[in-house]
């Protein structure tokens, strides 16, 4: 709709979409190295998941490949992705996680 700029000038062609920031999808990787029940830690400590939420997701990435275990703003899945990859080198194990631009 049109606006009103403050000194009483009608202001046209204000803009009406709301501008929403691109999303990211957090993608965790399977391997073959990783025990199980840390991917299942991971997953509670980083993503909020329940244990039986988490345990599902673990599963999923295990037979399929990897799994979208989230969706977040740039700097929020960077930091996921960061917390993610240092936890694993931290603990010797090879997990992988990367993020990847929602269409
Ligand atoms: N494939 C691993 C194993 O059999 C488990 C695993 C699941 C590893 C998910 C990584 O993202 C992963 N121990």
């Amino acid at each position: 709709p049109d606006g009103e700029d403050g000194d009483g000038a009608v202001v046209l062609e204000t803009r009406t979409k709301t501008k929403r920031p691109p999303l990211y999808k957090v993608l965790l990787l399977n391997d073959d190295y990783t025990p199980m029940e840390f991917v299942v830690h991971v997953l509670e400590r980083f993503f909020g998941m329940s244990h039986a939420q988490a345990f599902e997701i673990m599963l999923t990435v295990h037979q399929r490949g990897l799994a979208v275990v989230g969706v977040f703003t740039h700097e929020i899945a960077e930091t996921k992705v960061g917390q993610v990859m240092d936890f694993a080198r931290r603990h010797q194990h090879p997990l992988q996680c990367t993020m990847e631009k929602e269409d």
